[in-house]
């Protein structure tokens, strides 16, 4: 079918606060350096429940959410070669390229400042616009009820059709069964790229993980294969605990049980004097300064990787003088899609799912269809609810 042709159907975000429509909507054709993309299935992430809830300060309305996806290239732009659909895959017919685009922030231009610095998985070719809800030439490709509606992260997968930078976009093997790996485009690389290739935990190391959700299962996972001793994840959820340990945690801990003890008290205890890994996935700031305060003396390394809502700081204050927490050796830091870089490392990735050395499958607790799309968003509030693959 033809984006154009009337059976495009998008979940449409009017306003901060409301449920998404389900509505048809126009997806206009590639311009240069563009590629529409026919998605066929997209996960739901707590970023797009978080820029719906209208705390994201870049969040503007309407909107098309949705930024992990999986998909087939239905036409490309001009200057967009490497692509094209139908000459990218040896399958007999209809050919075709499984793609997942990736989010805002982890286009890889290859060109760039930030790309070429080997610094960092953030590309500064197309943030401004992406953050604006455009593509690069400042327009909008999606029109509703003759409105013009805004992208998202750069990918908008809630849409039958979506367009999006070619930069945006990484072809993976047509074999990859796309159900699954759109999971890929977001939740799962996040946590996992932030222990194995942000954090770089070492064998032996101690990790404490909070926030036990489709992110820090990840994150789990992650120093799982690089070989950690103590996991300890830390959830308010006691559900999370089962989770938790078949993921591979160690320990499991509800901080909401400790009484008068503090979560930073407990593991420092549990790890004779701290962690040598901590990773926020919650998104909470008050987690945030605990998993610092978590860390060990001289080198702990505390990961933040949650988006705490607009207005919010971030502060620690637990020695005197507070500097002391940074002075005396720990470190905070955070990153985007856990600094994996989409285009040249996301391929290995599916790779090791395909080769059976990368959970994915596991994450998936609830499936829907895009009309039923909102129940998506109301699982996803109900804490039992990993992830959401929903079927366009
Ligand atoms: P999720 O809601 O599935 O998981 C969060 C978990 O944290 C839940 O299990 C919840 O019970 C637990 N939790 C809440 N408050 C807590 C507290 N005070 N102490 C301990 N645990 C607590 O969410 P998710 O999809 O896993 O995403 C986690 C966070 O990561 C969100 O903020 C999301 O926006 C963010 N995120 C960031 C990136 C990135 O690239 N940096 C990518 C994806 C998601
Ligand atoms: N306005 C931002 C807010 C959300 C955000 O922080 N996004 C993260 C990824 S979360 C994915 O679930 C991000 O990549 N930030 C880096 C950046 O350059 O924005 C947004 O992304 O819309
Ligand atoms: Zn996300």
């Amino acid at each position: 079918s033809q984006a154009t042709d009337g059976e495009n159907k998008a979940a449409i975000a009017w306003d901060a606060g409301q449920e998404l429509c389900v509505e048809e909507i126009e997806v206009a054709p590639p311009r240069a350096h563009e590629v529409r993309i026919e998605i066929y299935y997209t996960g739901v992430c707590h970023t797009d429940a978080y820029t719906l809830s209208g705390k994201d300060p870049e969040g503007a309305f309407p909107i098309i959410l949705g930024h992990e996806g999986a998909g087939i290239v239905e036409s490309v732009g001009e200057g967009v070669t490497k692509l094209v659909p139908n000459t990218c895959s040896s399958q007999s017919a209809p050919p075709r390229v499984s793609l997942i685009p990736v989010l805002r922030s982890t286009p890889e231009c290859k060109e760039c400042k930030f790309c070429k610095s080997g610094k960092t998985n953030l590309c500064g070719k197309i943030r401004a616009t992406q953050g604006k809800g455009v593509m690069p030439d400042g327009t909008s490709r999606f029109k509703a009820q003759g409105k013009d509606i805004l992208h998202f992260m750069g990918t908008s997968t809630f849409s039958q059709y979506t367009v999006v930078a070619d930069i945006s976009v990484v072809a993976i093997t047509p074999k990859a069964p796309m159900d699954r790996t759109c999971l890929l485009g977001c939740g799962i690389t996040t946590g996992y790229g932030a222990a194995v290739v942000t954090a770089k935990v070492e064998k032996g190391s101690n990790c404490a993980i909070f926030g036990a959700g489709c992110v820090g299962l990840s994150v789990i996972q992650g120093c799982v294969k690089n070989g950690a001793a103590k996991i300890i994840a830390v959830d308010v959820n006691d559900g999370k605990q089962a989770w938790a340990e078949k993921f591979g945690a160690t320990t499991f801990v509800n901080p909401t049980k400790l009484g008068k003890r503090s979560i930073q008290e407990e593991l420092i205890e549990m790890t004779d004097g701290g962690c040598d890994y901590t990773f926020d996935c919650t998104g909470n700031v008050g987690v945030m300064r605990a998993a610092l305060e978590a860390c060990h003396k001289g080198w702990g390394e505390s990961i933040i990787i949650g988006v705490a809502a607009a207005g919010q700081e971030i502060s620690t204050r637990r020695m005197t003088p507070p500097s002391f927490q940074l002075v005396t050796g720990r470190v905070w830091r955070g990153c985007a899609f856990g600094g994996i870089k989409g285009r040249s490392q996301l391929p290995a990735l599916v790779d090791d799912y395909m080769n059976g050395n990368l959970k994915v499958d596991e994450f998936i607790t609830h499936r829907e269809t895009l009309p039923k799309i909102n129940e998506a968003f109301n699982a996803m509030k109900q804490g039992d609810c990993i992830r959401c693959v929903v079927d366009m």
